[in-house]
């Protein structure tokens, strides 16, 4: 008999074609000749979506069935890049999804580009959580993403006359095929209002919160596989909408216009992603969007546990929560509320199950961007949950009292509420007290957490503390990007690397094969002309694939200093004009990252690029030897063209800023060398590496701290330094800004009288450390070998590594294989 596979199962050629005309057909609603690009598209995700809910179904009947434990990776954002692609890649399909396309007259690789890249994060923290849901599936451990499906995500960033422009990103314009509302399981959440003191029916006494809005949570579930795995894990995004019993009343009376402002005003909540990163913003809406998810969440967490339990007393033997960073720390109030005056719990259970579930992962030392939220605002939208955090906090610091009696300033800086003329509720404290686990992401964050940011919780809970050094996915950042480059390192030790990254140190063995080193440079030089045609397409300026491609991507911050790197490119366009003839290694400059509009001198610091890339790109006397491009609008999908054709990644932050960064480790596993300052996890890649691939430079974080106290004078390395000095007033005249002396002047006074981020006290050795990696680079051969060995020793770096220290040592969850076959 004919074997005959289900048209949405099925995986042989001819049944994916029929598959995809089917999904054209009675998805789009197209004719094959009326069909565009997006319909195609669409029609290839419903054909990946199908075949990813048998083993979706599966996951979930497996977790109910066995009653595991599951943990739940709470994020204001998620910041997953393109589904198609890495759908392919985990479902291994990708050749014969290629073949049916192709045999269907279309090219894969454009459909690929159709799909709006998902943007519900801002950067790195983003980037991390959707990284982790990556390996959690493939690891198979039970697991949901739980976060905020945002209706507009992170802005599309256009360049207009070299400023940035923000344009709205309206990502879900065509439908979204990769997820699945779920109205059945919409809750409810409560804002503003009063409590009420009541007797409960044993005669004690109760608190009920009496709101004056609600809104309903409405969950969205997206599938996340895993890599060669059965597992498909939920990440579950809350869209909030109007609950219309509420406003029936005034709706009823006539007021249509009040009765429909609320319902918008509802609906506000989940509109849209504040830009900004790494510095937060105090605004009502922003703490809405935070309650919201966390409450929506919340009570997803207790009905399911109360479908296998009579009781929440055991929550944690079921439920691990994950808080990333403190943007939903609200769910450690909202937790003892549900179980205090929604499940009748007496206070010291419920801190009990509360502390035992919770653990918090701080992404941030920098004391300006811990998150606080003033207590009226807080008591106005929350009031319940503000009396929740006074009484955890009374509690908490009569404990403090007894270990350390008489230290007020102890206890001034454990306390959860800043005091002062304004009052503040600190979320961090709020996290640490809440949690049986505070980790740092990269080792010399998580001391620096110990010794600095949080000492003084450090002092009373050492046991609470733990390094979890961050990674990425080898699956989206090296296979899905980098395909030539896997297929040579799977072409010598086969496939074993993608689920255990250390694998690729057995490319070791080939490091003296010259032919192997020809490969590994050849596939980087195509990857560097295929970059070349996008900026020519993209920026009409023309570079040099035999240039070296030196790549600064990330969020513009002035932590990140990429004003340093500008400051760089001056100084050898100074050697230059100074002396045409000099010998200089030629390079293209690449930068590429979004400012938060609202942030002044980052937006200044993309006009500064854009000015002196066209000075730059157009003197004669350069001679095309140094080129300076600004790549608009990274994203994810941008970032997986640009890590495999980068020669030099620049991770020059200020010592003791950045927690980990992992735009470094991307970077490394694609054959990039690292030019980095002892700072986050540079350092562990360092050690990885070993120290002779590493290109170090810049003062550690204990020399910042030091020379700081002893009175930091940038105005002295001016005048001491002449090609410094060469490069400030060159800046400062107007030269790279048509003659305007003042477009640069907040940038330029800054580095002379504050320079916060001690840029000038870096310069000479960054300068130095520029001119190591430039005689590197013309001997190629040494800089493949260095290359080749940075990049298969970065095995550390793969978020496989950091999940299962997450299992192991916060969540005590283990892997749940999914069987197929009953
Ligand atoms: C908070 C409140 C109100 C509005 C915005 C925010 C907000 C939003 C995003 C605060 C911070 C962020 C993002 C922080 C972030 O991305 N941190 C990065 O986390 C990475 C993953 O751990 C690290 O690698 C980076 O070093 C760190 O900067």
């Amino acid at each position: 008999p004919i074997q005959i596979e289900d048209d949405r199962t099925g995986m042989s050629v001819d049944t994916l074609k029929r598959a995809f005309a089917d999904n054209l057909f009675y998805l789009q609603g197209k004719y094959e000749s009326f069909a565009t690009p997006d319909d195609f598209y669409m029609a290839l995700a419903y054909t990946l979506r199908d075949r990813l809910l048998n083993r979706w179904l599966k996951t979930f009947k497996t977790y109910v069935e066995n009653n595991v434990k599951v943990v739940y990776y709470l994020s204001a954002e998620f910041l997953m890049g393109r589904h198609l692609g890495n759908s392919l890649i985990n479902l291994h399909v990708y050749e014969k999804i290629r073949q049916a396309v192709e045999e269907s007259g279309l090219n894969l690789d454009e459909l690929l580009e159709r799909e709006p890249d998902p943007g519900l994060g801002n950067g790195g923290l983003g980037r991390l959580a959707a990284c982790f849901l990556d390996s959690l599936a493939t690891l198979e451990i039970p697991a949901v993403g739980c976060g905020l499906r945002y209706e507009f995500g992170i802005f599309h960033q256009m360049i207009q006359d070299g400023w940035q422009a923000e344009i709205p990103d309206k990502w879900l314009r065509f439908g979204n095929p990769w997820e699945i509302a779920r109205p059945d399981q919409a809750v409810e959440v409560k804002f503003g209002g009063h409590t009420e003191m009541y007797h409960d029916d044993k005669g004690q006494y109760r608190v009920r919160w009496i709101p004056s809005t609600t809104a309903i949570g409405i969950p969205y579930d997206t599938p996340v596989p895993g890599y060669d795995t059965n597992t498909v894990n939920p990440l579950r995004l809350w869209r909030a909408e109007a609950s219309d019993d509420f406003n029936f009343d005034a709706f009823n009376a006539g007021n249509y216009d009040g009765a429909v402002a609320e319902k918008m005003r509802s609906e506000t909540i989940s509109k849209v992603l504040y830009p900004n990163d790494n510095t937060p913003q105090g605004k009502q809406l922003r703490l809405e969007q935070q309650f919201f998810f966390v409450s929506c969440t919340l009570q997803d967490i207790i009905r399911i546990h109360l479908m296998r339990h009579k009781s929440l007393h055991n929550l944690y033997e079921t439920t691990a929560i994950q808080l990333n960073d403190t943007h939903p720390a609200v769910a450690i109030a909202e937790m003892m509320r549900l179980l205090l005056d929604e499940h009748g719990f007496d206070w010291d259970d419920a801190w009990r199950v509360t502390q035992t579930t919770f653990a918090y992962t701080n992404h941030t030392l920098m004391p300006e961007a811990l998150e606080k939220w003033s207590v009226t605002l807080f008591g106005y939208l929350l009031p319940r949950h503000l009396e929740i955090i006074y009484e955890i906090n009374r509690r908490f610091l009569e404990d403090v009292k007894l270990w350390y009696p008489d230290d007020q300033g102890m206890l001034a800086r454990l306390s959860l509420i800043q005091e002062g003329p304004e009052q503040y509720v600190r979320m961090a404290n709020l996290a640490c007290v809440g949690s049986h686990a505070i980790n740092g992401v990269a080792a010399l964050h998580t001391e620096l957490l110990k010794q600095d940011t949080l000492r003084d919780f450090y002092k009373i809970w050492p046991e609470k503390f733990f390094n979890k050094t961050n990674g990425v996915t080898p699956r989206r950042w090296v296979l899905l990007s980098n395909p030539k480059l896997s297929e040579l390192y799977t072409s010598k030790i086969g496939k074993g690397w993608l689920k255990d990254l250390d694998q690729l140190r057995k490319i070791e063995a080939y490091i003296e094969d010259a032919g192997f080193r020809e490969q590994w440079h050849q596939i980087k030089l195509e990857n560097k002309q295929k970059l070349a045609d996008y900026i020519w397409k993209h920026n009409g300026i023309a570079v040099d694939p035999n240039s070296m491609f030196d790549v600064q991507v990330k969020r513009i911050h002035e932590y990140k200093r990429q004003h340093l790197c500008v400051l760089h490119i001056i100084t050898l366009y100074n050697r230059i004009k100074q002396n045409p003839n000099i010998e200089v290694t030629p390079r293209t400059f690449i930068f590429g990252g979004k400012a938060a509009p609202g942030y002044f001198m980052a937006k200044l610091m993309i006009k500064l690029i854009n000015a002196v890339a066209e000075v730059v790109n157009n003197d004669p006397d350069v001679r095309g030897r140094l080129k300076v491009v600004f790549l608009a609008n990274f994203n994810a999908s941008l970032g997986q063209k640009i890590y495999p054709a980068a020669d030099l990644s620049e991770q020059i932050s200020t010592a003791g800023k950045e927690a980990s960064g992992t735009g470094n480790m991307k970077f490394a596993m694609n054959g990039a060398m690292t030019i980095g300052t002892l700072d986050g996890a540079n350092i562990e890649i360092r050690e990885e590496a070993g120290e002779e691939n590493f290109f170090l430079f810049g003062l550690t974080a204990d020399e910042v701290y030091k020379v700081k106290a002893a009175g930091y004078n940038p105005s002295e390395y001016y005048s001491k330094n002449a090609e410094l000095k060469a490069v400030m007033d060159r800046l400062t005249s107007g030269f790279f800004s048509h003659g305007d002396k003042e477009l640069f002047k907040p940038m330029t006074d800054s580095f002379m009288h504050h320079d916060p981020y001690m840029l000038f006290a870096d310069y000479q050795s960054y300068i130095d450390c520029q001119e190591r990696v430039s005689k590197v680079f013309q001997d190629r051969d040494a800089w493949t070998r260095m290359a080749i060995l940075n990049a298969v020793r970065m095995g550390k770096f793969s978020s496989d590594r950091t999940i299962k220290e997450y299992c192991e040592q916060i969540w005590n969850v283990k892997p749940v294989p999914i069987q197929l076959e009953e």
